[in-house]
């Protein structure tokens, strides 16, 4: 396996890949609705990784015909929705199910107002967001880590103040693990068709897909393991609430994190390796035949090294310099991956 060529890795790359996601179920108020009613599931769970198509709003390569139903929801109820690996339910044989732990990113909903949810197009559409979450970086937990703990299941409320009628329900999980490039970043989603019943007449501020994102935004073109980030900022606008301050735009893309070289404790001494010294009883040190580890090495061998996905190099990293699984990848001069 060592020699692991540019098309081998590509192939690699592409089918651990191929552990997406999507969104096929929701509840409300705990009330499971049914796999796939009322939502527009695309065919298969490969990614949008380009925000400019219209394919960025409600995916593409639909299950067709569209499920003839519109969920029925108060305002102010909580809803609930379920994403799983393959397009039929929960796999517990399923390692990737709901999604491949290597996916880190952010979770968030928007609703689009429709004169009739069955049959409105994704297109030309007006988004406001109610719900997102994104990285705790004192826990270093993204939304995608509890959403796995949860079992793809996630929680969110319908604002009270929104005027009844049907809405278009976009649930969107972007995952980053690839995002130190544009395209990268992989989005996921679908549309649910839902009615509002109830609710005030609120008419919050709205953006657009295409239009919301951009290839360079700081929550979509970003390197999410070194340095470690110190903020994240969640794509689009803040989420629309009740009677609270809402900005229209996609507020402070001001403080870009990345700048402060944290001044990470150079105590010198490359930590020279004592292990092989101890061994050989006698002759005390001197010698100690330098090995010199070879800081590219890729192979796929047994004995240690990176996981997928994780990082094999750069400067200031101190961990594994070979990947267990994977080529170890320069992305830059702060980070290598195993790919
Ligand atoms: C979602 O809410 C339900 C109650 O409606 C609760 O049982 C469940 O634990 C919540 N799930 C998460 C992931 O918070
Ligand atoms: C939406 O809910 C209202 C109130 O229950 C109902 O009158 C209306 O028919 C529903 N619309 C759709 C399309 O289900
Ligand atoms: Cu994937």
């Amino acid at each position: 396996m060592v020699a692991f060529s540019k098309v081998a890795a590509v192939a690699a790359l592409a089918s651990s890949a191929s552990a997406h996601t999507i969104f096929q179920k929701l509840y409300v108020n705990g009330v499971d609705q049914g796999q796939d009613v009322g939502i527009r599931v695309p065919s298969t769970n490969n990614p949008v990784t380009d925000v400019t198509l219209i394919d960025i709003a409600c995916n593409t390569a639909l299950v067709s015909p569209p499920p003839g139903a519109i969920i029925n929801t108060p305002a102010g109820a909580t809803l609930t929705m379920e994403w799983h690996h393959g397009g039929s339910g929960p796999d517990p044989n399923d390692g990737d199910d709901p999604v491949a732990s290597s996916h880190k990113g952010p979770i968030m909903v928007y609703l689009a107002k429709v004169d009739n949810a069955l049959t409105a197009s994704a297109s030309g559409l007006k988004w406001f967001k109610i719900y997102e979450d994104g990285l705790d970086v004192a826990s270093n937990t993204w939304a995608v880590d509890k959403f796995i703990a949860a079992d793809g299941k996630v929680n969110f409320s319908i604002p009270t103040c929104l005027a009844p009628g049907n809405y278009l329900l976009r649930g969107e999980l972007i995952a980053l693990h690839g995002a130190l490039t544009y395209p990268g970043a992989q989005f996921y989603m679908s549309c649910a068709q839902i009615n509002i019943t109830g609710g005030g007449s609120a008419s919050p501020p709205t953006v657009s897909f295409p239009g919301a994102y951009s290839g360079s935004d700081p929550g979509i073109l970003v390197n999410i393991y070194y340095p470690p980030l110190t903020t994240y900022v969640i794509p689009g606008p803040r989420p629309y609430t009740c009677g609270g301050s809402n900005p229209t735009t996609a507020t402070t893309k001001t403080t870009t994190p990345a700048t402060t070289k944290t001044t990470t404790p150079v105590t010198t001494t490359k930590t020279t390796t004592t292990a092989v010294v101890t061994t050989k009883t006698t002759t005390p040190v001197t010698t100690t035949k330098t090995t010199t580890t070879p800081v590219k090495t890729t192979t796929g061998g047994s004995t240690g090294g990176a996981p997928l996905y994780g990082q094999c190099g750069g400067i200031g990293w101190t961990g594994p310099t070979t990947c267990a699984q994977g080529t170890c990848t320069v992305s830059n001069a702060y980070y290598s991956q195993c790919l």
